[in-house]
């Protein structure tokens, strides 16, 4: 059962596509405080809270301060607070207590679960103005079925988008691709994708590909087709001044730019220099944006990821011109530590910095709305811009999308990745962590930078978290400009990493299969262990992962690590791959075993009574899509049977 009240007047975000009358009277669960602006209530001793989607530290959300608040930070330690994403919806779960809330406001509000007081949950607005939906169900899973029921189907990408992805920031040219893609090859790993990062574009333009470097564009893109892989484009937010630009030109003639208070467009910075934000808010705007990715589609182009959508702001104008006026004061003057903090502080937090979201106005269902009330439903618009197009674009054939920031809603436009991690074991960790996460709250493509963006990282990282990521469905390498290089072919390994990836063909059949269910029965790819076991061990397990029906997964994410311990809520069957073909099975009972995975070696759990079914791995998913030749590892304490979801994998369903 689904309930939902109001307070205030809130901005609508169109996160909810079902109707739902308002109930009147008082929140369930909260105490509210108009005052102080909040609504709390107290959590019990054994209450647990899931959700949050993109955020930081574990599975269990009690302990910190979360708060949703779209932000282009490329360092998700810990200690902070808001990451690229607002993804409102959780769960508060024990055995006496269980109900899903979802805080449905364009704007900033905070989660204090227990950070201020231990058992206190706090949800703090900045406006107090917001839609609360309080979910109630017979399970944990009820619950987020019921959720994701109203919030409208979950993004289905083509089958092909479940291949392996190369990319880097960035393959400069036409010929380092051909080499990414020769040097696949010669190592025999499959590669169904390589991403192009903004150095295609003719001066960071969107929609444009630079003719030196990538000469003869939509040849290529065929080229690169006939070798089984797909080239896959980022777009930007922000759109370059020049004149004579026809993004630029259009738009400024439309007034399809986001505008200052008097009028005039906002003048930003970011990779072209100087930009206008396309105001993804306005239906208009958000068409006129949508249609140009057809610029690419008409070149060969059928997919692409959305960046920088917060959106991420290096300066504006305005500020810049303060900064400048300002900075003259310092001038031959002795900086003492008052000053010269003072004076670092002003260039310093020049980048995404507050004051400038409030410089700048929305259109906005009729209405003028300044940025911040509205902000982080932005990347959400952008991503709609481009789902929106795709389905008039491309009526037939589904389209590649996924984003780096976003909101509830857009999860119905596109997957996301899960922005600029590091090479460090912890996001390994945080990666497995945030999974369950963000399926609860719609999004079910999804995958962090394997072996870590920002950052040199090491062999043995790559191969840990390849091994982790061959269950993600976005199953993508990404690196940041400057560091080590890491496509897989570099490696010494490259047997293993071979291995590996063949594994994830082999895996196709079956995470397709439960993908498309969990997208069309509202339902989760990955859940903690307790979402379907009710002991107390499995409410503390923060390393393990049921994936789809049929398996748990144990990775190992610790450097130097040769194994790990791993809990069995039930027997299980251990499958210790070192390939698709060379694997042990061992019956294991339920219970704490440590368990032996060398960096060759990848850890599966076959459930009781269930089957994994696993294909003839193949050079791409060209060889893949039909599900010829599958072998089934199945549990056999109980009759096992596996129902098979196939579809062509790239009309739309
Ligand atoms: O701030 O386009 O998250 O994946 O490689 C850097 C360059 C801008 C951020 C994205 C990252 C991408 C990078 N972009």
């Amino acid at each position: 059962m689904i309930r939902k009240y109001r307070i205030g007047n809130p901005i609508p975000t169109d996160s909810v596509v079902k109707e739902i009358v308002l109930s009147e009277g008082t929140i369930p669960y909260f105490d509210r405080n108009d005052e102080k602006k909040e609504l709390t209530l107290l959590l019990k001793k054994n209450d647990r809270v899931y959700g949050l989607g993109e955020t930081v530290r574990g599975m269990n959300k009690r302990g910190w301060l979360y708060t949703s608040n779209n932000s282009d930070d490329p360092n998700h330690t810990e200690n902070k607070n808001s990451l690229y994403a607002s993804h409102n919806f959780f769960v508060v779960f024990s055995k006496e207590d269980q109900f899903g809330v979802y805080v449905d406001t364009p704007g900033k509000v905070s989660f204090d679960i227990g950070y201020t007081k231990l058992d206190k949950l706090r949800v703090i607005f900045e406006d107090f103005d917001a839609d609360i939906y309080i979910v109630e169900g017979e399970s944990v899973l009820d619950i987020v079925s019921q959720f994701r029921g109203i919030i409208g189907r979950s993004y289905i990408p083509p089958k092909w988008a479940f291949g392996f992805g190369q990319s880097r920031w960035s393959y400069m040219t036409a010929d380092e691709i051909r080499e990414v893609a020769d040097k696949y090859q010669e190592a025999g790993i499959p590669l169904d994708m390589i991403y192009m990062d903004i150095d295609y574009m003719e001066r960071y333009k969107d929609f444009t590909v630079d003719e030196s470097s990538f000469p003869e564009f939509p040849k290529f893109v065929e080229e690169m087709k006939e070798r089984g892989i797909h080239l896959v484009p980022i777009i930007d937010a922000g759109v370059k001044v020049e004149e004579g630009y026809d993004v630029y030109d259009e738009g400024v003639e439309k007034g399809y730019f986001v505008k200052k208070e008097n009028g005039e467009n906002l003048l930003a910075a970011v990779w072209p220099g100087l930009v206008h934000f396309p105001d993804f808010l306005n239906d208009d705007a958000r068409a006129w944006f949508g249609n140009k990715y057809k610029v690419l589609i008409d070149q060969g182009i059928d997919g692409f990821w959305n960046d920088m959508n917060e959106p991420a702001i290096f300066y504006t104008q305005d500020h810049l011109d303060e900064i400048f006026e300002q900075i003259d004061e310092y001038k031959g003057k002795n900086l003492d530590v008052k000053a010269f903090f003072e004076f670092r502080d002003l260039v310093g937090t020049i980048s995404n910095y507050p004051e400038d979201y409030r410089r700048f106005y929305h259109e906005y269902k009729g209405q003028k709305i300044r940025h911040d009330k509205v902000h982080n439903i932005f990347g959400y618009n952008m991503t709609r811009a481009a789902g929106e197009a795709f389905e008039r674009i491309s009526p037939d054939k589904r389209i590649l999308m996924f984003s780096r920031s976003s909101y509830i809603g857009a999860h119905r436009y596109g997957g996301i990745w899960h922005g600029d991690n590091h090479s460090w074991w912890s996001h390994l960790l945080l990666n497995i962590q945030q999974m369950p996460a963000v399926n609860m709250c719609g999004f079910l493509y999804t995958g962090a930078d394997i072996g870590g963006f920002g950052s040199d990282t090491t062999e043995d990282l790559v191969l840990r978290w390849t091994a982790f990521g061959i269950f993600t469905p976005l199953f993508r390498n990404h690196c940041a400009l400057g560091m080590r290089h890491q496509e897989l072919y570099r490696f010494e390994n490259v047997d293993t990493f071979r291995n590996i990836i063949n594994l994830r063909y082999a895996l196709i059949p079956y995470l397709y299969s439960e993908f498309m269910k969990a997208a069309l029965g509202n339902k989760m790819l990955f859940k903690p262990l307790c979402f379907e076991y009710d002991d107390e061990r499995s409410a503390q397990v923060e390393d393990q992962l049921l994936v789809g029906e049929s398996i748990m997964i144990a990775p190992v994410y610790t450097q130097n690590a040769t194994g790990r311990y791993v809990y069995l809520p039930e027997n299980m069957k251990l499958i210790r791959f070192r390939a698709f073909d060379d694997y042990d099975e061992e019956a294991l009972g339920a219970g704490d075993h440590y368990v032996k995975a060398d960096l060759n070696e990848i850890l599966v759990f076959i459930r009781k009574g269930h089957v994994l079914p696993l294909a003839e791995p193949s050079k791409g998913m060209e060889c893949n899509l039909n599900n010829a030749e599958l072998k089934y590892i199945c549990y056999d304490s109980d009759a096992a049977s596996y129902e098979l979801y196939t579809d062509d994998g790239v009309s739309r369903i």
